[in-house]
């Protein structure tokens, strides 16, 4: 008799063998599977457990060189900081819409865009600022950005990392969820017919992942064998719904078996094992094998934006993040611990920093503001003109 609870996959394969003569091989035995069908989890960047109380570090075991180093160091501090100063913008009403932090999460965008090359492509969601550094762009574009000023890279049309840059294989994101996996399968795809050998990485939330559009987009890029490695950000919350409330799947890497790739799981709080494993798994893209999914074990130690007050978190929760397991605090500890770096070198590198926030920040404040009329370029239909401009902009 046939029994759900007895039945395996080798069962199931046999069966649909028997059914399909397709499904059978020249001798008329079952087909041989194709490689990447069963599950396969690398935990080797996964979070260690570590004593309680004891304030954590980073993997030692690494290729990046000590100037690497410190200039992952300075792309962390960076996001930090200018993050910091727009949230002094915004209560100061100068920002134009939410602000979104990305604090506590720094080390994932950062780490894995690293790994690329500048050639390469990447689509950021709200929490991945650090990336965007990363892929050249400036603090003041983002400032400006955030002002909705003339001279912001969308000239004021949108806001924050809702903008793009091509040339910088920066592919700016919408805000639907989940949208923009298909979006970068089809990027690489186009990329592979004209034979440019670069790789994508999309980045996504745990509540993104439970999206249509992600396990579209995942399943075509994963049966064309195309260079995607999407990082899902699982940082326990999707506004205030956490994510044992919207997936069944302990680990978000599990849902890589539904598309037969490889899933990773890597401490997304630290800086160095979020670089390894990115260039572990560029290295698979680029040798032909396919789409990667990486699960970057992370926290949201702010709201979903500045305005929600975290009142559905439960207390304590916050406080373990911040004090023992901040990307940042881990960092400096590793590099003061290898002698990478001394706690002056490291302050020296925070104060340019700062030199560059302040004078980027001023910059931005003084831009002007965008002439209204210029709402009605650059976009997709301007048929609809409010009737104030119409002599000025489609009559002259
Ligand atoms: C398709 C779709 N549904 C709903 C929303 C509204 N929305 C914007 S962000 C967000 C939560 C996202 O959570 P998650 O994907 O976990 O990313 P996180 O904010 O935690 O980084 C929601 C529901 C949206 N933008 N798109
Ligand atoms: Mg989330």
């Amino acid at each position: 008799m046939f029994s759900w609870g007895r039945l395996t996959t080798e069962d199931t394969e046999k069966t649909i063998a028997m059914a399909d003569p397709k499904q059978q091989n020249r001798k008329g035995g079952p087909r041989r599977r194709r490689p990447g069908f069963e599950m396969r989890i690398s935990t080797k960047y996964a979070p260690r457990k570590v004593a309680e109380g004891r304030t954590l570090s980073c993997i030692s075991d690494t290729s990046l060189k000590p100037d690497q180093l410190l200039e992952l160091y300075r792309y962390l501090k960076l996001t930090r900081l200018v993050e910091e100063r727009i949230v002094n913008l915004y209560r100061q009403t100068k920002v134009v819409g939410g602000v979104y932090r990305s604090l506590g999460q720094e080390a994932t965008a950062v780490g894995s865009a690293y790994a690329l090359r500048p050639d390469d492509f990447i689509t950021p969601i709200i929490r991945d600022l650090g990336a965007v550094f990363v892929k050249g762009i400036r603090p003041r574009e983002i400032f400006a950005q955030y002002m909705a000023k003339a001279w912001g890279p969308s000239g004021g049309k949108d806001l924050n990392v809702h903008f793009g840059y091509m040339d910088k294989g920066f592919i700016g994101p919408i805000s639907h969820l989940g949208d923009m996996i298909p979006v970068m399968t089809g990027i690489l795809l186009g990329a592979r017919m004209q034979k440019k050998d670069v790789v994508g990485l999309a980045y996504i939330g745990d509540g993104g992942a439970s999206t249509g559009a992600f396990y579209e987009g995942m399943n075509f890029a994963a049966v064309q064998r195309l260079p995607l490695i999407v990082i899902v950000e699982s940082n326990h919350y999707a506004y205030s719904t956490p994510t044992s409330m919207q997936t069944a799947v302990r680990n978000l890497a599990e849902k890589a078996a539904a598309f037969g790739i490889p899933g990773y799981i890597v401490d997304g709080n630290d800086v160095i094992a979020c670089y390894e494993v990115t260039s572990q798994a560029i290295k698979h893209a680029r040798a032909g094998h396919g789409t990667v999914l990486i699960e970057a074990k992370t926290y949201r130690r702010k709201g979903h934006a500045e305005h929600d007050d975290q009142r559905y978190v439960p207390e304590g929760e916050i406080e373990y993040w911040e004090k023992q397991n901040d990307p940042i605090d881990r960092f400096e500890k590793f590099l003061i611990d290898q002698k990478a770096a001394t706690k002056e070198k490291l302050d020296e590198i925070t104060a340019d920093v700062m030199r560059e926030i302040n004078e980027d920040s001023d910059w931005a404040e003084s831009s002007p503001m965008p002439e209204p009329e210029t709402a009605v370029y650059g976009v997709f239909d301007n048929s609809i003109v409010p009737p104030a401009f119409r002599p000025k902009v489609l009559e002259s």
